[in-house]
């Protein structure tokens, strides 16, 4: 699918940036370290967000995550989506338009990455469903072994999610880095390297974020 086939986030007064990556990653401590870097650098509120959330949607899907709640995966593909759109309007869209850096813990990349092989229509159905939802002006993917994260989540809690095993995380990370080369066309992604310190991936995330908003809000 074309970009021209979704809502360009392209023309806002700030940006909308995302981070992905399978769990163990670093997505969270990384969002977290940036968005108290960019409030000092820029001297502005940033809004930090994520999915699924904390609204209706999100939270159905809260709870068929931890399997509070048994839902087949066509509908978790849809659930996902709509919670989207809800987080557009609701969250993002208008923050944006008027000069509010919005950072958001996993997007439509998500979609993509978690649900693609497991649906009969396969990638292009999971594009379509997520068709309204506007671009982020940039994606970091950190990216690090399946090994790495899966022991980062072992030390970090006991419990485990539904996608939470070896071989998932594997096969989830696989279809990122596919996806990072396939939609390099239609959505600026980039790969971090997650499996080094905190502190050196931050140089980076930080190094793409300030190329962002020098060219979306001249900062
Ligand atoms: P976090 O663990 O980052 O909060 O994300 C919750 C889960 O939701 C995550 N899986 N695990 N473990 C990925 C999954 N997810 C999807 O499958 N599709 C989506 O579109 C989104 C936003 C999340």
């Amino acid at each position: 699918m074309g970009k021209e086939a979704l809502l360009d986030g392209g023309d806002t007064a700030a940006p909308f940036i995302v981070i992905e990556g399978i769990d163990g990653a670093g997505k969270t401590t990384q969002l977290q370290e940036l968005h108290r870097w960019m409030e000092a650098r820029y001297d502005c509120s940033v809004h930090t967000t994520g999915e699924p959330t904390n609204r209706p949607i999100g939270r159905l899907l809260k709870d068929a995550l931890q399997r509070r709640v048994e839902l087949d995966g066509i509908c978790h593909a849809l659930l996902f989506a709509a919670d989207r759109i809800d987080h557009v309007k609701t969250e993002i869209e208008s923050r944006i338009k008027r000069g509010v850096p919005v950072l958001c813990d996993r997007y439509f990349l998500s979609s993509f990455a978690y649900q693609w092989r497991e649906m009969p229509g396969g990638l292009d159905w999971i594009e379509s469903i997520n068709a309204r939802a506007i671009h982020p002006h940039l994606t970091l993917l950190i990216d690090a072994p399946a090994e790495v994260c899966m022991e980062r989540i072992r030390r970090a809690r006991s419990d485990t999610e539904l996608f939470e095993d070896l071989e998932t995380l594997r096969a989830i990370r696989e279809n990122y880095l596919e996806l990072a080369h396939r939609r390099k066309t239609v959505d600026r992604i980039e790969i971090i390297d997650g499996a080094r310190t905190p502190d050196a991936v931050q140089q980076e995330v930080r190094a793409r974020v300030e190329e962002v908003m020098q060219s979306c809000c001249n900062g």
